[in-house]
């Protein structure tokens, strides 16, 4: 840090012009950390460890189902439990929006199981699974943005036995 340096040379009074320049950088460091948190509160909001996974319900035609709405930029919920059988519905769809974008689901070892463009009506998936743990995400992007994935569009969905 310059200041403390000079304030080392100079051990008297701070200069009346580095004192300035410390309130000036001093507000700028504010000015910083609030732009920190303003996209904290409006941006990426990623699934956080925090929060409880949704379990896929079983219906009494045999069929495990849950819906999933997609927006900018998350996936809700974006924790999703299920088991290996009986099959799987997926319900996904689009919260309201100009913004395009995509569901993608893929196995472990990155083969890609489904990859549909979201619409506000819902969609249903099917699936089989085995167990393991599948990822989901939006690849989106928009020109040289990080992509709707790196954004926090996306989710993880385990399957149990
Ligand atoms: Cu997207």
């Amino acid at each position: 840090m310059v200041f403390d340096e000079r304030r080392r040379q100079h051990p008297g009074a701070v200069p009346g012009a580095a004192k300035e320049a410390v309130i000036a950088m001093k507000a700028r460091l504010l000015a910083r950390a609030s732009l920190i948190t303003f996209s904290v509160l409006v941006g990426n909001a990623p699934a956080t460890a925090a929060e409880p996974a949704a379990v896929a319900v079983s219906g009494a035609d045999g069929v495990q189902r849950i819906a999933i709405v997609g927006g900018s930029y998350f996936f809700r919920p974006a924790r999703i439990v299920a088991r290996s059988a009986p099959p799987l519905e997926i319900m996904v769809s689009m919260e309201s929006g100009l913004i395009p974008h995509r569901f993608v689901l893929e196995a472990a070892d990155g083969r890609v199981l489904a990859d549909v463009p979201l619409a506000e009506q819902p969609q249903t998936l099917r699936f089989e699974l085995p167990a393991g743990e599948y990822a989901f995400h939006c690849p989106n992007r928009l020109l040289f943005f990080s992509s709707h994935r790196e954004r926090g569009m996306s989710g993880v969905l385990r399957i149990e036995e």
